[in-house]
């Protein structure tokens, strides 16, 4: 379905707590292995996957409301528990073309951190749990990382005009990398940096 329905009306979603999913939504998403092959630090272990088949890491909902003056839109990413070489499964990240365009995050289910990261260098990490609300301004690039071991449900939310930029991400990727070390996750400097 396109995303292309604009009306000046109120409009209602159901969530479903359970599932993370909401209906009805206007776009369907699935970001596998071989779509973020880039991202992962360890290339080795990206081509193992793939060499035995692809697998989800993340999917995602869009509902983008559109009325004859405005836009914003409505986005739930389901990340499944799992490590590529040790690194937890996290969704692409990405700046918005939008230096005043800033989103909202909500942790849903699950846990994990929120990378953040501005072009002049700065990064935090917020640790995340089922309750933690964000505000992303609109210069920092954002990646969701799913630390736990069940599946990372986030609410976004944002204006369409806002726009994506993937490629310094996908380039250098964020100042680290959030890895499992005995069970735990521990934060490492982003090899391809150093
Ligand atoms: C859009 C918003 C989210 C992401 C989604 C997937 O501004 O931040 O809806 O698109 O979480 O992440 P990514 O990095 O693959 O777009
Ligand atoms: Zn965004």
């Amino acid at each position: 379905m396109e995303p292309t329905h604009i009306s000046d009306l109120p409009t209602s979603v159901l969530f479903d707590f359970a599932s993370g999913a909401f209906e009805p939504f206007l776009q369907y998403t699935q970001r596998k292995v071989s779509d973020l092959h880039e991202m992962f630090a360890d290339q080795q272990a990206v081509a193992e996957i793939l060499k035995n088949g692809d697998r989800l890491v993340y999917d995602i909902r869009y509902h983008p409301f559109r009325t004859s003056n405005s836009d914003m839109s409505l986005g739930v990413t389901r990340i499944q528990p799992g490590t590529i070489g040790g690194e937890y499964h996290m969704t692409k990240g990405h700046y918005h073309e939008r230096e005043d365009q800033p989103e909202i995050y909500f942790c849903v289910h699950g846990t994990g951190y929120l990378l953040m990261e501005t072009r002049d260098g700065q990064f935090q990490a917020a640790p995340w749990k089922p309750g933690a609300i964000t505000h992303i301004p609109g210069m920092w690039a954002h990646r969701v990382v799913n630390t736990g071991s069940d599946e990372l449900f986030f609410v976004a939310s944002y204006h369409l005009a806002a726009g994506h930029i993937y490629a310094p991400v996908v380039e250098r990727g964020f100042a680290q990398i959030v890895v499992e070390q005995n069970g735990q996750p521990v934060f490492l400097p982003n090899p391809r940096r150093v």
